[in-house]
């Protein structure tokens, strides 16, 4: 397998379900403004709608999308535990919450992550991203992951997109003008992820460790 990625981007999400599941797959970096590969290759080439992550399995089948990618990866692995099993209520509640971190929140943060092209949306866009940090804070009051005890794909995405926010706490990625410092159950979550080994070789990987 072969994942092209792009450091602080959504797809650390699925770089931290590899390390988690203990797969093994080729990283391929890809510079995602400018849509080139690292080291040379023009990334419309592989991919047509010139985005990260993108998944290319040994038989060359390609599959695009970070939510359906990871629950790929973790259905190879079922004894993780990175997902339910299919077809039961827990695998539709975690896709309840991939559905919701991407269109919620990874596209909730785009306003903000492109404030000057967005000009006065942003007022709009800053309240609604940030009533919906609110809600996840509630969501982890009194439990480790968001879907419990244990950590899913769920936190693999959520993790990556938090790091564009700005806290005192986190080490942010493109620091876009949301404070999310009033949020302890968040924080607290982060930590926590943070601390996972498999997510501290992702950040040093990606080149934000320490
Ligand atoms: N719908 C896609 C969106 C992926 C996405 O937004 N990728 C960003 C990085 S977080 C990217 O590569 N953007 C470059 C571009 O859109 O030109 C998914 O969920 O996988």
């Amino acid at each position: 397998m072969k994942l092209y990625h792009a450091p602080g981007s959504c797809s650390q999400a699925v770089h931290i379900v590899l390390r988690e599941a203990g797969l093994d797959a080729g990283l391929i970096e890809v510079d995602a403004r400018k849509h080139v590969i690292v080291g040379g290759g023009d990334f419309y080439e592989v991919a047509p709608l010139g985005y990260v992550p993108l998944l290319v399995l040994d038989d060359g089948v390609v599959l695009r999308e970070g939510p359906v990618i990871m629950q790929y990866l973790a259905d190879l692995k079922p004894a993780s535990g990175l997902a339910p099993a299919n077809g039961t209520m827990a695998r539709y509640r975690l896709q309840e919450w991939l559905n919701f971190l991407t269109s919620e929140i990874h596209k909730g943060f785009l306003p903000l992550l492109y404030a000057v092209a967005a000009g006065k949306y942003v007022d709009t866009a800053r309240p609604k991203l940030l009533a919906r940090f609110m809600w996840i804070d509630q969501q982890l009051e009194g439990q480790r992951y968001l879907m419990g005890e244990s950590f899913t794909l769920a936190d693999a995405y959520l993790f990556a997109l938090t790091g564009w926010g700005k806290a005192a706490w986190m080490k942010s990625v493109y620091n876009a003008d949301i404070d999310l410092n009033g949020l302890g159950n968040v924080r607290q979550w982060y930590e926590r992820v943070r601390a996972r080994p498999a997510v501290q070789e992702v950040l040093e990987r990606e080149g934000f460790g320490g």
